[in-house]
């Protein structure tokens, strides 16, 4: 692993999932309660997601956040940072297939990628099972990277593949720095508040599309379909700004706000709608040709929403 550019310290988070600013005041419990029977995300004031625990198996503040990783009987292994569901072992692929496919399929080849944020693995995982040449992975928190090696035991050859460089860096700063340009770029960030917010911001992808070589393409997680919606709007007319193509796509994530999750798919060459040839590895379990296609159908409140921009 090499340590790389100053990380930056995160702002804490007091809720996630919100609207962004209209809950950060609310004092709730989060995460693992102080018996550690029982994990909770409160995704609004109101309303949220629990799950009891079977065993605590890591539970350490890092420099930047709060990491725990329980075992649920229902759902196995789960990381949480700072009391947000990051990954759960039993429907972990839904949301990295959804990330990585999309953008990986519709090129011819793509080379070199890029994974900003994704300290779990999973999204590396899912670009491996692609003829790459080398995969970087840039987390901003080694504790992640470590905690999820020793926890997610599957990960291990990922973490060990030799085309996998992983990064402990700010992605903000390494993005500066790097001088290699890439084919794919994947953003794996934390939610579009709080302490990921400069990852969904224009200056940000002004810098990506920098790094990208021609013909490349960037996914990007973008948040809650409900929660979010400011957001994806907000994001939507900057986008258009810099990418000729910038369509959101959606995808289920049965643990996350809501359940339903939305990309963003950006390129100056690839249009989704008019790819004929996706490259699709054997042996998914969610991701497929008819899913690709129907994932950039958007529901009626979420194209509206869009159209009147801010
Ligand atoms: N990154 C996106 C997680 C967002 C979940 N949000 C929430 N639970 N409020 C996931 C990292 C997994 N590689």
């Amino acid at each position: 692993m090499c340590y790389y550019g100053h990380a930056v310290r995160r702002p804490r988070q007091e809720i996630g999932g919100g609207e962004g600013g209209r809950e950060d005041n609310m004092k709730t419990t989060k995460g693992l309660n102080a018996k550690k029977t029982e994990a909770r995300e409160y995704q609004t004031p109101a309303a949220g997601i629990f799950f009891t625990v079977k065993d605590v198996l890591y539970e350490k503040k890092s420099r930047f956040q709060r990491i725990e990783i329980i075992r649920n009987k229902d759902y196995g292994r789960v990381l949480l940072l700072d009391g947000l569901v990051q990954t759960t072992e039993r429907d972990e692929f839904y949301y990295h297939e959804m990330l990585v496919h999309p953008a990986m399929a519709s090129h011819v080849r793509p080379a070199k990628v890029l994974i900003i944020g994704g300290g779990d693995g999973g999204a590396l995982r899912e670009v491996l099972k692609h003829p790459v040449k080398k995969a970087w992975l840039v987390e901003i928190d080694g504790q992640v990277i470590e905690a999820c090696r020793d926890h997610f035991p599957w990960l291990r050859s990922t973490f060990r593949d030799p085309r996998a460089e992983l990064v402990v860096a700010d992605g903000n700063v390494f993005i500066d720095k790097v001088r290699e340009t890439f084919d794919v770029i994947l953003v794996d960030s934390s939610d579009p508040v709080g302490p990921s917010t400069v990852l969904h911001q224009e200056s940000f992808y002004r810098k990506l599309k920098s790094k990208l070589n021609p013909g490349g393409i960037i996914a990007a997680q973008a948040g809650s379909l409900m929660l979010h919606l400011d957001s994806h709007a907000r994001k939507s007319v900057f986008l258009k700004k810099i990418f000729r193509h910038s369509p959101l796509y959606l995808g289920p994530v049965p643990t996350y706000p809501v359940g339903m999750w939305c990309y963003n798919f950006l390129s100056d060459k690839i249009d989704p709608g008019m790819v004929r040839t996706l490259y699709i590895p054997d042996g998914l379990k969610f991701f497929n040709r008819e899913i690709y296609r129907a994932a950039f159908a958007l529901p009626n409140f979420l194209s509206e929403r869009l159209a009147k921009g801010k």
